[in-house]
């Protein structure tokens, strides 16, 4: 096993990338293709598009579906449907979408700390962040790992304001044996081609209001009412049929997605925890669970390299891991003027030690067996990778 930042060439001939995209049966993926171009009807609600809706709605266990083109404006419009504004609570440890999808309509973050077992937002935060000018919480299912749903329904309900869940992650996955889609006022997904079940572009709200519903639906077509009339505030939120297309090849596909992920993940927890200092996060294995991610707890005091240093090494043999979602939301340049004054102790912490690794259908398991050597064989040299990423700043 070559070790590229002491000199040698990458293990890797080619980049390994964490969201390599999954691609089911190609012919059916065509066919449909094709039959939407024979019937020339690209967009705007077309036979695929309604489809997958159906698809969705069945694996989500909600009554109502309405998709997008992504996950960011399906927050964004589920935000606005459900009249949020003012102030929404919000965990920092996610993806920059999650908070876009408010500052973009002038809402202001309030940003949550996260529960250190979970990794989700911590309910006791919520509470102690709780204001009048607070209209709306918004929970991630961080890697598809259910929230504290109970307890943040409980909030809500006692503040009378609604309850968003950014379940991105959490396509196929269930909480206490409930598909996730089925909680809060409403959940979005996101079927962006790095999510294991993607559309290229592409994002869904669902719920069971149906009042909810045929507003998003308006929402989402420039608020027309038949050919005229526009009744509503609207955008151009639509899915198109090649994506709608894409979307229902991949799903015929899910189970062999999830058997690779659960294997994967099996394999790289086999290998990983058994070096000191490192821990591949943990899945419910009583829940359904899509184990799209892999995530590395690094322990620097323990392993002897911290996250950034092996993910150096990882680069530098061609494994394009990443530290999602480093450094939290509150730390970024867009977000700093909403930074809170109380410190996120806990995700400060994570921020600094999670490592994603690749998965997915592009990688087998002599990939993962490689992946781990290179790990292996970094924390046992740990020394002397540290003073070859100090001497060379390139790094
Ligand atoms: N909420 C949460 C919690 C989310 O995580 C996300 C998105 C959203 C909301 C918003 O949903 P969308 O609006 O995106 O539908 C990526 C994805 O772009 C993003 O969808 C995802 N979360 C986030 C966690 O990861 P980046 O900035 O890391 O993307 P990028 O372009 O660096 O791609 C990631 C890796 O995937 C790279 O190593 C390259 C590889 N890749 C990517 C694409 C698109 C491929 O190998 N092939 C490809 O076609 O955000």
């Amino acid at each position: 096993m070559s070790l590229a930042i002491l000199g040698n060439p990458p293990a890797f001939s080619e980049p390994l990338h964490v969201g390599c995209p999954n691609i089911g049966d190609r012919r059916r993926l065509i066919a449909r293709i094709n039959a939407a171009l024979d019937r020339r009807w690209l967009t705007n609600g077309g036979p695929l598009v309604e489809e997958f809706e159906a698809a969705v709605a069945a694996v989500a266990g909600a009554s109502e579906c309405v998709v997008t083109s992504n996950g960011t404006a399906a927050l964004e419009l589920a935000i606005r449907a459900l009249g949020m504004s003012g102030r929404v609570i919000v965990p920092s440890f996610t993806f920059s979408a999650t908070i876009h999808a408010l500052t973009w309509q002038r809402i202001e973050p309030v940003f949550a700390d996260i529960d250190p077992l979970t990794l989700n937002i911590a309910p006791a935060e919520v509470e102690r962040l709780m204001t009048p000018e607070v209209t709306g919480i918004i929970g991630v299912h961080l890697w598809g790992r259910g929230c504290d749903v109970e307890s943040l329904s409980a909030i809500a309900n006692e503040h009378r304001i609604p309850l968003l869940f950014d379940a991105a992650h959490a396509f196929g996955c269930s909480y206490h044996q409930r598909p996730i889609g089925s909680f809060g006022d409403a959940e979005i997904f996101s079927f962006h081609g790095t999510k294991f079940i993607n559309s290229f572009e592409g994002g869904a709200i669902v719920t069971d209001s149906y009042e909810l519903a045929e507003r998003l639906r308006l929402m989402r077509n420039f608020g027309f009412a038949g050919y005229d009339d526009v009744i509503h505030a609207g955008t151009n939120g639509k899915m198109n049929e090649a994506e709608a297309a894409m979307g229902l090849t991949n799903l015929e596909s899910m189970s062999v997605f999830i058997d690779r992920n659960r294997s994967n993940h099996d394999l790289y927890s086999q290998l990983i925890n058994t070096i000191p200092g490192l821990n591949v996060l943990t899945y419910d294995p009583s829940e359904h669970q899509n184990y799209q991610y892999v995530v590395v707890d690094v322990q620097p005091e323990v392993c002897g390299l911290s996250r950034d240093q092996l993910l150096q090494v990882l680069f530098s043999e061609n494994v394009l891991a990443r530290r999602y979602f480093y450094p939290g939301a509150h730390r970024m340049t867009a977000f700093r003027e909403f930074a809170p004054v109380r410190p996120l102790p806990v995700t400060e912490s994570f921020c600094s030690r999670l490592l994603l690794l690749p998965t997915g259908m592009a990688i087998d398991d002599a990939a993962v067996q490689s992946v781990c050597e290179i790990i292996r064989i970094a924390i046992e040299r740990a020394p002397e990778v540290v003073s070859q990423i100090r001497s060379s700043p390139q790094l």
